[in-house]
């Protein structure tokens, strides 16, 4: 029978192969591996001109990939930042321990910096640079769970004083204290970026890169060698936010960008990737993607061990095992490791024969080496052409005693008494036992020479980090009178208020003043807002400009992209978008630049969308404009269920610094939006607007005389009933005020009902001064009572209440406490349809005849009009009484 073997086709390929083997192994030992693998990539070149395919290699043997001849010396003092490292250790230990002894169930978290200490240390010792001259320093996204480390830092470095520090997660007492995550909301003096909702942070920095970059090519910022930072727990890479936007970095050769995975091979149940390695599945990611992959997994005390395994056997060992059992040798010790790890080949026992079981325990990983972590970041800052991920393996709970690599460690809080001696001990701290015990945090005197060192290093990089110092922004808002065009009224035209909305857009971009503080923002949707001649005449931005002749180039509106241009078109990634929108927001904090984002898109894809990322948005006091188009249930018509939005003004009513309206006329949106340019930038106010704009054309009516204040407070009247004999006063907002208008007529011609019609720009708004009255009268029940806004506007007003919007109910009904019996609301509750406004106002009856049907059935039950005539008048206005409840179908 014949075997492979001895089938001499096989045989002569196999002896071919080994000689093939034997060639490059020459290489490899004369060469050596830089040539090595110049000869593989041209090899694989010959074979793609050969249309030879093979499977492209993702992964890289799991070792480090800077070879230790390739290292670089250390160039700061290692004694002396091993105890730097050690005091901010146990003080971030001693105030999450101390403060859940006092306070149980506080929280807090230890795990998380004590794997992160070494990597963050060599960062803030040799790479971190604060603010230079005008420019902001380097931008670093922390891990969030990681600030009891960076609270421990600055409180060395006598940023806090210790009462500061003994309030941590004590944000409610006389003393300040110290938010549990980066919030800028909170400390505004202190944090930047809003990280600790996993996933938020490195997308955010990613879209902050490009900014950068695009900030540059505009002209509004000089180009610096600055870098962008972002720590990213290994877990964290599970959320998609965190690798969903990876190659925009290669695209746009994203060389400012650093991402740094600490890859302490746990997340908070468990192993990241028990049965797998993650850094081996993170690096075939990036390097799909395009970045330049670095990986750190072993500490120089391998390196020895590296250069006595002459067969491979070490790294076959290594790459046998997987990180359910790299976290298992670190949590049951050297013995363990012996047996395990090197135990499995004689050879390898070998290697660590003449070491104690506590030396093998203490070989450390590369996330844990400061030589290790430096030469990485050296490669990172100096890398060129793209962004680059620095894959760290370190422990979870570092150091922490029996905390550490167990899969509760995450959620520890205290450490038990015995383990902060030992701590103490391992680390000399000159802290007295007792002390110890007690989970004192400890500070040496600022002349002392670790303090000294650590003040030394700051200043060479520029400063403290992190740190958020905003200068009172020097802005004038364009007058109110500039937006003349728009409040006088479309003259009969029919347009849109997103058509109103891109003409302001197209202005505001030409001011001469602030038109290239513009952001325009939209993923994908331009055309469907209209903003093809914005496009034309100001740009996308493509950071290497037009490399191509569009098909339309003859045309008017063609499509164009300029290096300098100045529409971000994100294409179809509402996350994106809103990455670029918070990167745009914070512009006057992070590069004293107070740009102006508009972002537009489909108001359905908004908040329910993106949420988490708008209330980061919110904490990072982001400023700007999200513009919701094709808004409304009942005015988007034929799109359907997923595309009609009925309910984002409540969705944004939750963001205490959104402001929201709905505007039906351009004159109001023109006023909402002179009145945010003047809020914002003009007086500071750390708020952001939330608009929805219609696709419903109509003829803009002129601004009436004396509104502007009624339109930014939330209400006006817009029309009232001769000699004031209404006996009901109509609500609407958005195109259903059209509908409110015709229900009027309706009721003063066909029933001799006269009604004043409101239009409510902001339910939102009304609302929120009436509960700031509310609790003013609650609080002081021996001064005069207050009235809210909407009680006195409405206090000479007869009848009840009608009001009527595109939005769900509850919009209107947030003003149920102050109208008690008067109010009736008229909303779209219930699934989207697709079909034309028509019949879409008429199933979720906010059309006309339902408003009209409403008042006379609302005028009846209060005794105010014939019920059986009221009756009569559904049917005459076609409502059907019995239909089934479009709430429910
Ligand atoms: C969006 C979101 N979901 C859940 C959490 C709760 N959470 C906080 S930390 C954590 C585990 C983090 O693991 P990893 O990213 O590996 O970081 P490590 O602490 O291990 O460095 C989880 C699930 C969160 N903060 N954000
Ligand atoms: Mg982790």
């Amino acid at each position: 029978m014949a075997t492979k073997v001895s089938n001499p086709v096989e045989s002569d390929f196999a002896a071919q192969l080994r000689e093939w083997i034997e060639a490059f192994d020459d290489v490899v030992v004369t060469e050596g591996p830089e040539q090595s693998a110049e000869l593989l990539t041209a090899l694989k070149q010959r074979a793609r001109e050969a249309g030879i395919s093979q499977a492209s290699e993702l992964t890289t043997p799991y070792v480090n990939t800077i070879p230790k001849h390739e290292e670089v010396p250390y160039p700061g003092d290692r004694k002396m930042e091993r105890r730097i490292e050690a005091l901010i250790r146990w003080n971030a230990l001693a105030m999450v321990h101390g403060q859940n002894k006092k306070d149980q169930g506080i929280g807090g978290h230890i795990a998380t910096y004590s794997s992160l200490a070494t990597l963050l240390e060599v960062g803030f010792n040799h790479f971190f640079h604060a603010k230079h001259g005008d420019q902001p320093g380097d931008f670093v996204y922390f891990q969030g769970h990681a600030s009891p480390g960076i609270y421990a830092r600055a409180f060395l470095l006598g940023r806090f004083d210790e009462q500061r520090v003994l309030h941590f997660r004590h944000e409610l007492r006389e003393t300040p204290g110290l938010s549990s995550y980066p919030h800028p909301w909170l400390m505004p003096d202190f944090w930047r970026f809003p990280t600790v909702s996993m996933g938020i942070g490195p997308l955010n920095a990613v879209y902050q890169a490009r900014f950068m970059r695009y900030l540059e090519n505009r002209g509004l910022i000089e180009k610096t060698p600055r870098k962008i930072w972002a720590f990213v727990g290994d877990g964290e890479t599970d959320e998609v936010d965190t690798l969903g936007a990876l190659s925009l970095g290669r695209r746009e050769k994203l060389d400012n960008l650093i991402f740094v995975v600490n890859c302490n091979l746990q997340r908070l149940d468990g192993p990241v990737r028990g049965n797998a390695r993650i850094i081996d599945e993170l690096e075939a990611v990036f390097l799909g993607a395009g970045w330049n992959v670095i990986k750190v997994i072993w500490g120089s005390d391998w390196d020895e061990f590296f250069e006595r395994d002459h067969t491979g056997l070490l790294l076959k060992r290594m790459e046998e095992c997987v990180d359910g059992e790299y976290q298992a040798f670190k949590a049951k010790g050297g013995a363990y490791i012996r047996k395990e790890f090197f135990g499995k080949y004689p050879e390898l026992l070998k290697l660590v024969e003449h070491m104690t079981d506590d030396e093998i325990f203490h070989l450390h990983r590369g996330g844990h080496d400061a030589r290790k972590i430096y030469n990485a970041y050296k490669r990172a800052v100096e890398h060129k052409g793209g962004p680059t991920v620095i894959l760290a393996k370190t422990v979870k709970g570092y150091g922490l005693g029996s905390t550490q690599a167990r899969n509760a460690s995450h959620q520890e809080k205290k450490v038990a008494e015995d383990a902060l001696v030992d701590f103490i001990r391992r680390y000399e701290l000159p802290i007295p036992e007792a002390d110890a015990r007690a989970g004192k945090l400890y500070r040496p005197p600022q002349d002392a020479p670790e303090m000294q060192y650590m003040h030394a290093r700051r200043q060479g990089l520029g400063g403290f980090m992190p740190k958020r110092d905003v200068p009172k922004i020097d802005f004038t808002a364009p007058k109110l009178e500039t937006f003349a065009e728009w409040t006088g009224g479309s003259k009969g035209r029919a347009v849109s208020t997103t058509m109103g909305f891109v003409s302001i857009l197209r202005a505001l971009m030409k001011d001469a003043k602030i038109g290239k503080l513009i952001v325009p923002i939209v993923p994908d949707e331009g055309r469907t807002f209209g903003l093809e001649s914005a496009i034309r005449q100001v740009g996308i931005y493509a950071s290497e400009g037009q490399k191509y002749t569009p098909h339309d180039v003859d045309m008017l509106l063609s499509y164009t992209e300029k290096q300098d241009g100045q529409i971000l078109e994100e294409g179809i990634t509402e996350a994106g978008s809103m990455a670029s929108f918070t990167a745009a927001g914070t512009g006057y904090s992070n590069y004293l630049v107070p740009t102006i984002p508009f972002y537009m898109y489909y108001s359905m894809f908004g908040f329910q969308r993106v949420g988490d990322m708008m209330w980061a948005f919110a904490d990072a006091r982001g400023k700007g404009f999200l513009m919701a188009g094709t808004a409304g249930r009942t005015t988007m018509t034929g799109e359907g269920l997923q595309h009609q939005d009925g309910h984002s003004h409540l969705l944004m009513s939750v963001i205490p610094t959104c402001v929201s309206y709905d505007p039906a006329y351009v004159y109001e949106l023109a006023v909402i939006l002179q009145d945010g340019l003047r809020r914002m930038y003009e007086k500071g106010e750390d708020l952001f607007y939330y608009i929805t704009m219609y696709n419903e054309d109509y003829a803009m009516p002129e601004m009436p005389k004396g509104v502007e204040e009624g339109i930014v407070r939330g209400i006006y009247r817009l029309k009232a009933a001769p000699n004031g004999k209404a006996v009901a006063q109509l609500f609407g907002s958005g195109p259903i005020l059209n509908e409110v208008l015709r229900a009027r007529e309706i009721l003063a011609e066909k029933y001799g009902v006269e009604t004043d019609v409101w239009s409510v720009t902001s339910y939102n708004e009304l609302r929120r001064e009436a509960l700031g009255v509310e609790r003013w009268n609650r609080l002081h029940p021996a001064e005069g009572e207050k009235t809210p806004h909407i009680v006195s506007v409405l206090a000479k007003t007869k009848g009840p209440v009608i009001a009527a919007t595109d939005y769900m109910k509850a919009v209107p009904d947030q003003l149920a406490p102050w109208l008690t019996t008067r109010l009736v609301s008229l909303g779209t509750d219930g699934f989207g349809r697709s079909d034309n406004r028509e019949h879409l106002r008429r199933h979720f009856e906010v059309n006309a005849e339902s408003v009209a049907a409403a008042t006379l059935s609302k005028l009846a039950r209060d005794g105010k009009f014939d019920a059986k005539k009221a009756q009569k008048a559904l049917a005459e206005l076609g409502v059907d009484a019995e239909r089934g409840d479009p709430a429910h179908r």
